[in-house]
């Protein structure tokens, strides 16, 4: 028998809450349609990719006073990409809401991502399995994995496992690509004459997976609640022991959500957002800049410790760096087998000098070396560099350093320490916000299987209110898609809800950076609390607080 730690076992016994129309039980649970919907923008091209699943209306839910019977249900669930607390929460979810809407419905885990659905690798979750994963972290239930469902082919195999075993629906529990991929399969298996339906979860640490009908993604509020807790205690070592400046990379590879919420949370020094940077076109030199204000003005008051947070992907954002890695993503594919043959580093990065257009390999040459070697990494399955490889954190402190050195007025010492915080707060037990919110999408996906619901994304709504008044409900992927290039190519995707410059989360950071910039105005936000007063257990992030009122 696997040991538990005491937190482990308390958590076991703890029963999300859920929103109300959910209380009386999901075989107790009718569908209301709402209005049709349809994309922002690019109308006409998704409605083209899109004929069976375009302009699908919103559901919402409602409570009826006697049970709907339903068949079994046969549902498979998928973990897809990096994992995100409360992932087990949503397998619970779907888990008790088929068995409770008929007592033999069966749940079949896909292990190790989409490709377990493709290669039809599989398990049957029983109530012993699932009982172990429920309230904890991680994906270990089943795996996750990066696998991209894209082609024709491997549509094709997964309507041979689906068909075998004879799915009623499968639930996909990812992030933008992940659910981008959803819809394309649900139209698919439409076409296919297929009625097995598509349900996407959203899931990421990252919180870029938000439009109004989905106010975050699950995952980021225990995420950054963790980093938020390991952060004040690097201030708090930093003011007592007055001697290093603290650089602290974090997760999130394409918006700045996770270092605004915790540069919120905690009053770092400096809280470095990349779409800021982005839309002010700050050049490298800029953003170092920024950072050597604050250690100045710091060490002018006998300050020569301080906290700065770094977006991961903030290299993506500095223009000339964006385009450098835009170039070096073509010449990497492009030039693959030349590029494979040089036996070494050195000889890969001299190559990728003379290769690259003029601007972009003067970029590429003022990098410091190990930054040049960590640019040429292989890419993701998505195309995307992997940024939680770039040490971004020591560019900046070897760049601020240097800065500093040439600067007559800076009479301070300056020494840095490095950290990066991600795999930290990724597998962490998902905080009440999380366990809740996610038993709850589990059993919105179940809903929307019972009726026969294809190409939606489970919904809760309203969730800086109390519980009560959490909406759950239904919303079409479609209406979520916009056309963007991809390898070359126009493609329907979920637009990434980066960090909005005129948003209220933004803002509160604006309003106060100049003082936490130059004072001690450190928070120590501690752990997550599970069990205590409701104002400390239950506390949404700022983000959401801010964002939704
Ligand atoms: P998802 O977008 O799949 O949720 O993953 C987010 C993330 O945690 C990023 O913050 C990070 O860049 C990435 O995963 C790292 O993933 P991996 O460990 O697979 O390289």
């Amino acid at each position: 028998m696997k040991q538990l730690s005491a937190l482990d076992q308390h958590r076991k016994a703890y029963q999300p809450k859920l929103p109300a129309a959910l209380r009386q039980g999901v075989d107790r649970v009718r569908i209301k349609t709402g209005s049709a919907t349809e994309p922002v923008k690019d109308k006409e091209a998704i409605q083209t990719a899109f004929p069976k699943t375009y302009g699908m209306p919103l559901l919402s839910f409602e409570t009826v006073a006697e049970n709907l019977p339903s068949k079994p249900l046969k549902v498979g669930v998928v973990l897809s990409g990096g994992q995100a607390p409360g992932g087990h929460n949503v397998i619970a979810g779907v888990f008790d809401s088929i068995r409770a809407i008929n007592k033999d419905s069966v749940l079949y885990g896909f292990s190790g991502g989409p490709g377990g659905l493709e290669k039809g690798q599989y398990e049957i979750i029983g109530t012993e399995k699932m009982d172990a994963f429920r309230n904890t972290g991680g994906f270990d239930i089943i795996g996750s994995g990066r696998t991209k469902l894209e082609t024709t082919e491997q549509f094709d195999r997964c309507i041979e496992v689906i068909n075998k075993l004879q799915l009623d629906a499968v639930v996909i529990i990812g992030g933008d690509d992940s659910n981008t991929n959803a819809a394309i399969l649900a139209e698919y298996f439409l076409g296919k004459g297929l009625s097995t339906s598509v349900v996407g979860i959203p899931k990421t640490i990252d919180g870029d997976l938000k439009t109004a009908q989905i106010p975050t993604s699950f995952g980021f509020d225990t995420a950054v609640k963790t980093y938020s807790e390991l952060i004040g205690n690097i201030a708090r070592d930093a003011r007592s022991a007055c001697k290093y400046w603290h650089f602290i990379k974090l997760m999130g590879r394409s918006a700045s959500h996770i270092t605004l919420e915790a540069g919120l949370q905690t009053h770092a020094n400096v809280a470095l957002i990349s779409e800021e940077i982005e839309e002010k076109k700050q050049s490298l030199d800029q953003v170092v800049e920024t950072v050597c204000r604050s250690v100045k003005s710091r060490a002018a008051q006998g300050k020569d410790y301080g906290v700065v947070l770094v977006p991961e992907g903030l290299v993506e954002f500095i223009p000339s760096i964006k385009s450098l890695i835009a170039e070096l993503n073509h010449l990497l594919a492009e030039k693959e087998s030349e590029f494979a043959a040089l036996d070494s580093t050195a000889k890969k990065i001299t190559a990728l000098g003379d290769w690259l257009k003029a601007e972009n390999a003067a970029t590429f040459k003022s990098l410091p070396s190990s930054i040049q070697a960590q640019l040429m990494l292989d890419r993701d399955p998505h195309g995307n560099v992997q940024v939680s490889l770039i040490e971004t954190e020591k560019l900046l402190s070897e760049m601020v350093n240097a800065k500093l050195k040439k600067d007559a007025d800076y009479k301070g010492k300056f020494s840095a320490q490095h950290h990066f915080f991600g795999y930290e707060g990724r597998a962490a037990a998902p905080s009440n916000f999380d366990a809740d919110y996610c038993y709850g999408l589990g059993c919105v996906a179940a809903v929307l299987i019972r009726n026969g619901k294809t190409g939606y994304m489970a919904s809760i709504r309203n969730l800086s209110k109390g519980i009560e008044q959490w909406e759950a409900g239904g919303i079409p992927i479609t209406m979520l898609f916009n056309m963007e290039s991809r390898h070359g190519k126009l493609k329907p995707v979920i637009q990434k809800a980066l960090v909005e410059l005129k948003g209220p989360a933004f803002l509160e950071l604006v309003k106060h950076r100049a003082e936490w910039e130059i004072e001690d105005s450190y928070l120590f936000p501690g752990p997550i609390q599970y069990f205590g007063p409701s104002e400390i257990c239950d506390a949404i992030t700022k983000t959401l607080a801010l964002e939704m009122g």
